[in-house]
């Protein structure tokens, strides 16, 4: 394994540097591109002390592998773990986070907010297998004390959740988790760890989906888990290893390490455009709603100032008050601003919950869980602002308000 670079602190330098030595690697300044399935052992003794445990070492890339193992140190050091995982998505993370934790007679508790596909996991998935899962309104910690029981293990939201930016408290959450003996799982791909980092809120385990904004470019599905040495090694060995497979491609892997180098500037550039987009949409007439959460008059706006400590990030969610036939009508005007899912790229991207990422739900569940049918959800790119703000002024229904 490759010893640490020199004690350093900012978020970007860590991002660019951590954990990697050149002089280690013939002087190469980007980390070695480990492309091998599997490790050859020194002696037949050896490779048997090595899946005793009795030895370090590279055994199969199904468990480890050099350059995952850079990724997986220097995300733990962003996110402010002692330890992370690569996996092969964003539900490879959670699925094999999840499948290590619980057991058949366990409940979970998550939030009434969540992924398409992540809600569908616990809702047709998890719940298959014995596994009761409650959904419970996370935005106010009290509905939780009066839910946690005796065999809740885990405590599940995102923040701010997927589509519609609600917000949870990560601090008050994980402090009722912890007293009941569950852990406190957070989805933190919306926020990645330069805005917020769970684990120092007292989450025990970060999931993410590296395909958006850790990945940055659109041109890799990935995922990651950060938590405990302990809990990581359960979950690479049972959950990841045993149970779901899903393992990062070492390819994959430098990607995101080369993703992870521009990280924050990413970041700080999606949060000011978005925040520009969220108060330009707020004024337009035909604009119902937006839900940001940098808006002064976003519901949770002071959580979000204490939560969010790096910027609001890069998503927004509105409605129109043409309701859903306009919100359509809009997407397809659109000439610059893509019509896709997906998230955190240097495009912006725009999509419709109900009929796409959401559309795992029935339309009940939607409604009983805060998704309305009108609602469109813009990741706001690294495009010139002013361009992303043309685009999407020429395509609303009054094209008469100016932009900012
Ligand atoms: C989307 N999202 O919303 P993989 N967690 C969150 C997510 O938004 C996603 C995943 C996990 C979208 C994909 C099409 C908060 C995905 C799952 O797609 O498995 O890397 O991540 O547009």
């Amino acid at each position: 394994m490759c010893r640490s670079s020199k004690t350093v602190s900012g978020f970007s330098t860590r991002a660019i540097h951590f954990g990697y030595e050149p002089m280690d690697h013939e002087g190469a300044l980007t980390p070695p591109l480990h492309l091998t399935s599997t490790f050859a052992f020194e002696t037949a003794e050896a490779g048997g002390e090595m899946f005793a445990g009795e030895r370090q070492g590279y055994i199969y890339s199904r468990i480890s592998n050099p350059t995952l193992d850079l990724l997986e140190r220097r995300v733990a050091d962003l996110e402010g773990a002692e330890a992370a995982l690569a996996t092969a998505s964003g539900m490879g993370a959670i699925t094999s986070a999840l499948w290590t934790l619980v057991a058949p007679g366990d409940e979970i508790i998550v939030d009434k907010t969540l992924y398409g596909c992540t809600f569908s996991y616990m809702r047709h998935g998890l719940a298959k297998f014995g596994i009761t899962v409650t959904h419970v309104d996370l935005t106010d910690p009290a509905n939780l004390e009066a839910a946690i029981g005796p065999n809740t293990r885990v405590v599940y939201f995102e923040t701010p959740a997927n589509p519609n930016m609600r917000l949870v408290d990560i601090a008050a959450i994980a402090r009722i988790a912890r007293a009941a003996g569950a852990a406190t799982v957070v989805d933190n791909t919306y926020a990645t760890p330069l805005l917020t980092r769970p684990i120092e809120l007292g989450a025990d385990i970060v999931v993410h989906s590296a395909t958006k904004y850790l990945g940055g470019h659109g041109d890799l599905v990935a995922g990651m888990v950060a938590g405990s040495a302990e809990m990581i090694t359960n979950i690479r060995t049972t959950g990841m290893k045993d149970m779901t497979g899903a393992v990062m491609a070492p390819f994959n892997a430098m990607l995101i390490l080369r993703g992870l180098k521009t990280l924050a500037l990413r970041m700080e550039r999606h949060c000011q455009s978005a925040q520009r987009v969220a108060e330009a949409l707020q004024r337009h007439p035909a604009v119902a709603a937006v839900y940001y959460p940098g808006l002064p008059g976003f519901a949770q706006h002071d959580l979000a100032r204490r939560q969010m400590t790096g910027g609001f990030g890069g998503m927004i969610a509105f409605e129109l008050t043409g309701g859903y036939a306009a919100g359509l009508s809009m997407m397809n005007r659109l000439q610059l601003i893509r019509r896709a899912v997906s998230l955190g790229d240097a495009e912006s991207l725009i999509q419709h919950p109900a009929s796409m990422t959401h559309s795992t739900y029935t339309q009940e569940e939607r409604e009983e869980h805060g998704i309305s049918e009108g609602l469109v959800r813009l990741s706001v790119g690294l495009e010139d602002c002013d361009d992303i703000l043309a685009d999407i002024f020429q395509a609303l229904p009054d094209s008469s308000a100016k932009a900012a």
